[in-house]
């Protein structure tokens, strides 16, 4: 008899795909933003003498100590980054009452193994792709070990195309995207980064075929975008460009042409073949860690690819190809004073980054920045220094764990909610969004899709349900867009979409983020931060 095993995926409440499905129904019906690409890659991995099923919590639903799953488990493996883990340990728990082993991999438990050393009965570290099908043999054998690290980097044809069909009935409904990997690693060694670490500096790609046989997968699965989920697209140019040659005739073959994302880095501006070889694929977004407007701090994070040249220049650039960069942005760096805070506003103002990501530096364990700090006795010791003081974020992507250099934490909190309230002021991301259409020089050339079209026509509709929707300025973007950009429609409607939900959610952070800044008042009026020790291991 097949032994079975179970693959989870712990998410969070606080997600945007979920939250747009709660909060205004009927707008979207995918709860999910992408696939759980780690679990489909495990599921493959698994020799067919085990059934495996994938409950992805963010579309299947929380795991409660009552879910009935019809049927019994052998085993359970869990996934979750670092901002997942403490809802994996509850997952971890529900499952080991029942007498079920439960074993735990992923980004989260690979960066910080002793948070959840004692919750799991077996921890993978890194890649799993030769520690998952050597831990199933030991299994079966009942004699297996605690902790399963990747020794050495897998090539990347050992991976194999990841496994839906558990989930296949659902992909189209629960998810609003595909997932695809094409490489893995990245050539630069920024501190605060821990890819370069964890995946290595060489980078590692996968079979060209291969590639496109999961593209098409998803395109036969009924999805209409997929996210390449690597760090660095262009981390080997070449490899790229033979990437997209190849994109381009197989997305034109489909009778509606999906659209991609992708993360990768600014250095793509100084490359036209490359930019247009991304327009022609169809590539709708490209997240990049422009991380700040600060030569300066960009130096002291190693962030050296994007000290050439105009940041400001480079972002308009690539932008004139109609494909919106998501910049993420950082604060708090060490070159960091009170100053960065205006002077990331106006960078984002103008270089026409519609929808930015800005955080606050957060030193995760296993980078460099971390080991650094810590022997600055510049990381926090949370847990000591906000003993019996109520803090509580809804993503703890808002907190940080530093204590910066040139300023104090009640000034990098209090600079960062200022930041926020202004980038997501409603005005002014009309402001970005119309600089956005103006800079278009090379509109993508796009299939018309009917399906888009409705969907957006409806989205529009709903928009205006949105708790914090600014109804005028939604009205000037459409009707700007209609006049100077007609076939950015559904770019533009993804858009306002974001800058809905990040106005919606402005309310929930800014409670949380003056609560976190009378507390911080208070520690340091009493001096009472208390930096992590260093442990000499
Ligand atoms: C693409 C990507 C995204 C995409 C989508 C990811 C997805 N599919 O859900 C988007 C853009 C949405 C995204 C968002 C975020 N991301 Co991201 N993302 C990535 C990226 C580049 C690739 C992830 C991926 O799909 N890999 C492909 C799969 C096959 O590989 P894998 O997950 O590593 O899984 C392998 C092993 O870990 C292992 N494994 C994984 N799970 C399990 C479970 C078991 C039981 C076993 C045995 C093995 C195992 O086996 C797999 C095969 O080897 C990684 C960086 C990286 N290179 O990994 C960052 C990364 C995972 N993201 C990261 C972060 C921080 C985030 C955000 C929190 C950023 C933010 N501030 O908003 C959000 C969180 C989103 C959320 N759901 O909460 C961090 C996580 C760090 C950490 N310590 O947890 C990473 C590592 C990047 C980094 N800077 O360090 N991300
Ligand atoms: S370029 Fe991106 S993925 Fe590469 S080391 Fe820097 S932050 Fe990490």
């Amino acid at each position: 008899m097949k032994q079975n095993i179970l693959l989870v995926s712990a998410t969070l409440d606080f997600e945007f795909s979920g939250w747009l499905h709660r909060t205004i129904p009927g707008f979207t019906v995918q709860k999910a933003y992408t696939v759980p690409l780690h679990l489909g890659t495990v599921a493959a991995l698994t020799p067919d003498d085990f059934e495996v099923q994938i409950w992805d919590e963010a579309v299947q639903g929380e795991i409660e100590e009552s879910t009935d799953f019809g049927k019994q488990f052998d085993l359970v493996g869990v996934t979750a980054y670092s901002n997942h883990l403490s809802r994996a340990k509850k997952i971890g728990r529900i499952f080991r009452k029942r007498g079920i082993p439960v074993v735990i991999g992923g980004a989260g438990v690979t960066a910080e193994p002793e948070t959840v050393r004692d919750d799991f009965d077996v921890m993978f570290l890194g890649e799993a792709e030769m520690t998952w099908p050597q831990f199933l043999s030991d299994f079966k054998t009942g004699c297996y070990d605690k902790v399963y690290k990747a020794t050495e980097f897998p090539d990347l044809s050992l991976s194999p195309r990841p496994r839906w069909d558990s989930i296949a009935h659902l992909l189209k409904s629960g998810y609003k995207t595909g997932g695809v990997q094409i490489n893995r690693g990245c050539p630069f060694d920024c501190e605060f980064c821990h890819v370069w670490i964890k995946f290595g500096r060489k980078i590692r790609t996968k079979p060209i075929d291969q590639v496109m046989d999961e593209v098409s997968a998803f395109e036969r699965l009924g999805m209409k975008r997929v996210i390449f989920c690597t760090d660095n697209f262009v981390g080997d140019p070449r490899y790229a460009k033979a990437v997209l040659r190849e994109l381009i005739p197989l997305n034109n073959s489909f009778e509606h042409p999906l659209r991609y994302f992708t993360e990768l880095t600014i250095t793509i501006s100084r490359d036209d073949e490359m930019l247009q070889l991304l327009s022609d694929a169809n590539f709708a977004g490209l997240f990049i860690g422009i991380e700040s407007p600060s030569i300066e701090s960009l130096k002291g994070s190693r962030k050296r690819m994007n000290i050439h040249g105009d940041l400001v220049d480079q972002c308009l650039r690539i932008q004139t190809y109609g494909m919106p960069i998501q910049g993420s942005m950082i604060v708090g760096f060490d070159h960091d004073t009170p100053e960065i805070f205006d002077q990331q506003f106006e960078f984002l103002q103008a270089s026409c980054i519609v929808i930015p990501r800005v955080n606050i530096l957060k030193a995760g364990r296993g980078t460099d920045l971390y080991d650094r700090m810590l022997r600055e006795g510049r990381i926090m010791d949370v847990e000591r220094s906000f003993a019996g003081m109520s803090v509580s974020f809804p993503d703890d992507s808002f907190s940080s764990n530093i204590i910066p250099k040139k300023m104090t934490r009640v000034e990098m909190y209090a600079g960062y909610l200022s930041l926020l309230e202004r980038v997501w002021d409603w005005h002014n991301f009309e402001a970005r969004m119309t600089g956005f259409i103006d800079n278009i020089k090379r509109f993508p050339e796009r299939k018309p899709d009917d399906r888009l079209v409705q969907a957006i026509a409806a989205a529009r509709e709903a928009v205006y349900k949105f708790p914090a929707v600014n109804r005028a300025v939604v009205d000037n973007v459409f009707s700007y867009m209609n006049q100077h950009a007609p076939s950015m429609l559904w770019d533009i409607g993804a858009m306002v979409m974001l800058q809905c939900w990040e106005a919606s959610r402005l309310p929930i952070l800014r409670e949380a983020l003056e609560n976190q800044i009378r507390v911080e008042e208070s520690l340091e009026a009493t001096k009472s931060i208390v930096p992590e020790l260093v442990t000499i291991q």
